[in-house]
């Protein structure tokens, strides 16, 4: 992000009002320029003759969106937002905060310091620090509570969540919701107040201190009972709040720091602040940034099952008009069944009204009429992950496309080079990989083959992006083999597990230890969930690598018809209707069967060598995609490992992982581990990845 401009902020007059006004794209985020600005700014106007009234207003698209991130990791600068809050309050003419986008965290905290509140129609307010596994740390727990009571207090603060101006205004957090100019309105409302209205004095849901403590310690129940007893930013939030009510302003505010430095200070909040800042890098593609995207209007989708749905209602519900062809009547009856039930759950859950829903599926064409897509601009092909089945449509689509149009394919493992010179136009032709559930899923991996122009990439990153996708740029070099990052990594992951489970680990001790390192589901329940059958068809269309251990067990149980949770028994056995399943013991039996075949004798993992020995694998899978120039940073692998493959986003991802550990340990680890496998553990990728960061790190420095 661009550094803040010399002087950020701008003091300005109406009348006998002052208007203190913020500039500092794109969010202006309250860095100490902002801070230092806005406190020169307010002391000025307060020493000007004939001030009846302060505005503090921004320009662009937001009212600050917080407190600079990027500070976080800084020795702490004066004023810090604590400071500036206090000074707005303590001011003695009324001060007013003319909002407007999204005032989050620490910019709700200093609007809520003003003394009154004016929004924007649109604006939308909240507290996400939760989201960086932090907790407000300006007043916003000492404050809100005061201006909506701590329930409200307490539900906005724990989920991040936003309201919109006029929820806001009906919860007492917003006094008067601009119906024309919000600047003009905000400076009326500033005449019209005579008196500073300090919200720490304010004491009004404050009075009745047992329901206070009621709706608190109720609160902290729950989030004992839901996220644990050693959940850190959310019990200190409420501990915060709680503050609120025993404490003065003063010392509520000390405890508020206090809470906020040691969640700060934790590496659950460095994850997630690694995740927010490696999601927008991830979206930046350098090398085809000058290319102008092509305007994409109406989206055609081939391929109405899971898959094609998903992608037709994620583009539907960001404006697009979507055509979507299936083949025959029953494929298009499935579709719009499958789509149609999306959008009755959507409204029967209150995330649309009806009218929304019907206006949406207005811009839906589902057709059998492949020739329907030659007016579409974009043409994502989602069919069977079948080569042959692909090519000879991608070639149909082709003949059939106009000649602007921009060809992508959803595959996830096949050869994007084939597809692409199979559209005899492969210079507009590139992946985009979605993932299941498309309409929910935020990952996309944008594939990026050696003909692809700068335009077709970006044209498929702007169309990600509209989705509210995050999208992840995917180099991949002709020959390079299957799969993109995710798919690399997440078969670094499956075999270093089947390694185990062949050399004595059993698939719940697996899964089991990866549940205790964050994963919501291990790798067996996972193999279960999507079907046995599926991974096996791969394995038997690919030649077998001869440099890399074949575990054969999985093949085995596909054998015996044990596919996962589609025929009831898998590495589970699952009762009727059931996801959750009970290990399945014939398993066990089959697996002693094949290592005696095998003359493996079974040995020992402890859930510590299973995690290990799994990071390392998919660390050193990463490493490799940094080599080939498959994926362009570290940190994209995180991003594509956090949305695609629930590796624990407070981790931040494995190469973060990775990064938490030195280099010296983690070859250390992988030469003890590389005479098993080498494929999977041979420390050469992690270590000319760790020199080629140090090299970058160094360049850096010395440039
Ligand atoms: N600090 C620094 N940079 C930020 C930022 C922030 N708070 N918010 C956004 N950016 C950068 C972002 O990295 C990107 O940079 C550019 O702005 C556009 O962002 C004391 C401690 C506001 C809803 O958590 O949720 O206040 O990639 O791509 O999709 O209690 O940004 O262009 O170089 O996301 O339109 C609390 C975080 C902070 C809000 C806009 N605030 N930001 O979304 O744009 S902690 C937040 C967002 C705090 C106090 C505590 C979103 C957005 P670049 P973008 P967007």
């Amino acid at each position: 992000m661009k550094q803040a401009p010399k002087h950020p902020v701008r003091l300005e007059r109406q009348g006998n009002v002052a208007l203190i006004v913020i500039e500092n794209p794109p969010v202006n985020a309250l860095g100490v320029a902002v801070r230092r600005g806005i406190a020169a700014a307010l002391n000025a106007a307060l020493a000007q003759e004939g001030t009846h009234a302060i505005v503090i207003a921004a320009n662009g698209r937001t009212f600050p969106a917080g407190a600079d991130i990027r500070e976080f990791d800084m020795a702490p600068q004066e004023p810090s937002l604590t400071q500036l809050c206090s000074l707005v309050e303590n001011s003695p003419k009324p001060v007013v905060a003319a909002v407007h986008g999204t005032a989050l965290g620490g910019g709700l905290e200093l609007a809520m310091a003003a003394h009154y509140r004016v929004a924007a129609k649109g604006a939308r307010m909240g507290l996400p620090e939760i989201k960086l596994g932090i907790l407000p740390g300006a007043g916003g727990t000492q404050r809100l509570p005061r201006l909506v009571g701590p329930e409200l207090a307490l539900d906005m603060i724990l989920t991040g969540n936003q309201v919109s101006a006029g929820i806001a205004a009906e919860m007492g957090l917003v006094d008067h919701v601009a119906d024309t100019d919000l600047r003009e309105e905000a400076v009326a409302y500033a005449r019209s107040v005579t008196e500073p209205r300090q919200t720490g004095a304010n004491r009004e849901h404050l009075r009745d201190g047992a329901a206070y403590m009621a709706s608190v310690n109720a609160r902290r129940a729950q989030v004992k009972m839901e996220l644990g007893a050693n959940a850190l930013a959310p019990l200190k939030i409420v501990n915060c709040v709680e503050a609120a009510l025993l404490l003065p302003l003063e010392a509520g505010l000390d405890v508020e720091r206090a809470a906020c430095e040691e969640c700060m200070d934790s590496r659950e909040s460095a994850g997630l602040r690694h995740a927010f800042f490696a999601e927008r890098a991830a979206s930046k593609f350098p090398e085809a940034a000058d290319a102008k995207p092509a305007q994409v209007d109406r989206v055609a989708i081939v391929g109405g099952g899971l898959m094609g749905s998903g992608i037709a209602i994620a583009a539907l519900q960001s404006g697009f008009a979507v055509t979507l062809v299936e083949q025959g009547e029953s494929g298009v009856n499935a579709a719009l069944e499958r789509i149609g039930a999306y959008y009755e759950r959507s409204v029967a859950k209150g995330r649309l009204s009806e009218a929304q829903g019907a206006a949406a599926l207005t811009h839906l064409q589902l057709t059998n009429k492949l020739d329907t897509l030659s007016e579409a601009d974009l043409i994502i092909e989602a069919v069977a992950e079948d080569l042959e089945l692909k090519t000879q449509l991608l070639a149909e689509i082709s003949a059939l496309a106009k000649p602007e149009a921009v060809i992508a394919t959803n595959t996830s493992y096949l050869d994007l080079d084939i597809l692409a010179q199979a559209t005899g136009r492969p210079t507009d032709t590139i992946g985009l990989h979605f993932f299941a559930p498309a309409e929910v899923n935020k990952l996309v991996e944008i594939g990026v083959h050696d003909a692809a122009s700068p335009q077709a990439v970006m044209t498929g990153l702007g169309f990600a992006k509209h989705l509210g996708k995050v999208p992840v740029r995917a180099r991949v070099h002709a020959g390079f083999g299957s799969g993109y990052i995710g798919n690399a990594i997440l078969e670094a992951y499956r075999h270093a597990a089947d390694i185990m489970l062949e050399d004595g680990a059993t698939p719940s001790q697996i899964d089991g230890a990866m549940r205790s390192f964050g994963f919501r589901m291990g790798p067996y329940q996972v193999a279960d969930m999507s079907g046995l059958d599926i991974a096996y068809a791969r394995r038997q269309s690919k030649p077998r690598d001869p440099d890399a251990r074949y575990v054969e067990i999985a093949d085995k149980m596909v054998e015996q018809g044990w596919l996962g949770q589609k025929s009831g028994r898998g590495y589970y056995i699952y009762a009727e209707g059931q996801r959750q399943g009970v290990p399945n013991g014939d398993v066990l039996k089959l697996i002693a069967e094949h290592r005696a075949q095998k003359g493996i004798t079974p040995r020992k993992f402890s859930d510590r060598d299973i995690r290990d020995r799994i990071l390392l694998a998919m660390v050193n899978a990463g490493a490799r995609l940094l080599g080939e120039g498959v994926a362009a940073r570290p940190s994209d692998i995180d991003v594509v490992m956090v949305h695609g493959f629930g590796y624990p986003r407070s981790r931040g991802g494995p190469m973060m992982d990775a990064d938490a550990t030195t280099p010296a340990i983690i070859a250390s680890r992988l030469s003890v581990l590389a005479p098993e496998e080498p494929k999977l553990w041979s420390a050469a990728p992690v270590l000319s990845m760790l020199a080629h960061e140090r090299q970058k790190f160094e360049d850096l420095n010395t440039s």
